[in-house]
């Protein structure tokens, strides 16, 4: 091609800045578009997690401002980084008390914690189950993947029986955690599992968390196609994607006992906890103003009432 010709096409085209204008995804103001792109592989189920979150904080017509998301580290870890509210990426399995302090600072805001199965039930599982145990006022929406992935896919304590992983080349002989049952037998409110192809039925399902008051929990099943796929020969990404889906069963009310995962075998999903009962700061307030009566100045919501 002569000079004059390159010069002619280049003259044409806009400036980069300009054509990054063009046409805006719907979800743009809700990224962090400048720590673009995003660090997951293809076929990850992790983006639409994300995806589902923000339309399901759209759909409840959350004002940014109110609304926290912490995350711990892995690659589900990186969650809080791209999403353009007040967001917080702490250490590893530390999501959850990070998330307390929060909460416990300023009762008004809607905390989430975004954590992956290692990150949530393996370092950070003491923090877990004793947020739970109190109803602390938190939404969990935990990606798991069966896998540590960030750290190059050594077993997890989700990791199915038989399943392969770097440090167990002749498959899982560990019994894993069944978290449904874990969150629900230390006293969460909701507890729901969907697959990251749900999408629906997961956003739903996220913002139906969002609305309990107390401790929230969602399980999001999310193929891992670098490590979890590979290291079982289970195909692509997408064919992980498609398997979880197809094997899912809608088992609404299921008694969380028996919603086990096996491996590559049938899913339940659904919601199976929903229940009331007051929260951490409902019972501290109602506790002290019975014993203190008037000398005790209630925290919280409660407080906000008064002035
Ligand atoms: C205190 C501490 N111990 C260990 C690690 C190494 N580490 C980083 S991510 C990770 C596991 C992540 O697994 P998971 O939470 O399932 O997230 P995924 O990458 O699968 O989304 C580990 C062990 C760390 N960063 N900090
Ligand atoms: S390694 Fe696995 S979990 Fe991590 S981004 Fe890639 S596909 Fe997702
Ligand atoms: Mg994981």
């Amino acid at each position: 091609m002569k000079v004059q010709e390159v010069e002619k096409i280049t003259k044409k085209r806009k400036p980069a800045v300009e054509r990054r204008k063009e046409p805006e995804h719907p979800l743009e103001p809700w990224l962090r578009m400048e720590r673009f792109p995003h660090i997951w592989c293809s076929t990850c189920g992790i983006g639409i997690a994300v995806t589902c979150f923000i339309e399901a904080v759209k759909k409840l017509d959350i004002p940014r401002e109110d609304i926290c998301v912490v995350s711990g580290i892995g690659c589900s870890g990186r969650i809080a980084g791209y999403i353009r509210v007040d967001s917080f990426h702490t250490t590893h399995g530390r999501a959850v008390p990070f998330a307390v302090g929060l909460k416990l600072g300023n009762p008004r805001l809607k905390v989430v914690v975004f954590s992956g199965d290692g990150d949530i039930v393996a370092i950070g599982g003491n923090h877990f189950i004793h947020a739970a145990r109190r109803n602390i006022d938190l939404t969990v929406l935990y990606i798991n993947n069966f896998i540590y992935a960030m750290t190059g896919g050594q077993l997890a304590p989700t990791t199915p029986l038989t399943a392969v992983a770097t440090t167990s080349p002749y498959g899982n002989y560990e019994h894993p955690f069944n978290l449904p049952l874990l969150a629900a037998s230390c006293g969460a409110v909701y507890v729901a599992r969907w697959t990251a192809l749900h999408v629906r039925r997961l956003t739903n399902s996220i913002a139906e968390a969002l609305q309990k008051k107390g401790f929230s929990f969602v399980e999001i099943i999310s193929p891992c196609s670098t490590l979890y796929a590979r290291k079982n020969k289970l195909g692509t990404g997408l064919d992980l994607m498609k398997f979880y889906h197809e094997h899912s069963v809608i088992a609404h009310g299921a008694d969380p006992k028996e919603v086990d995962i096996q491996y590559q075998s049938e899913i339940k999903v659904g919601k199976f906890v929903d229940i009331e009962k007051p929260s951490y700061l409902e019972n501290y307030n109602n506790y002290l103003k019975e014993k203190l009566g008037d000398q005790f100045k209630p925290y919280g919501e409660f407080h906000e009432e008064e002035h």
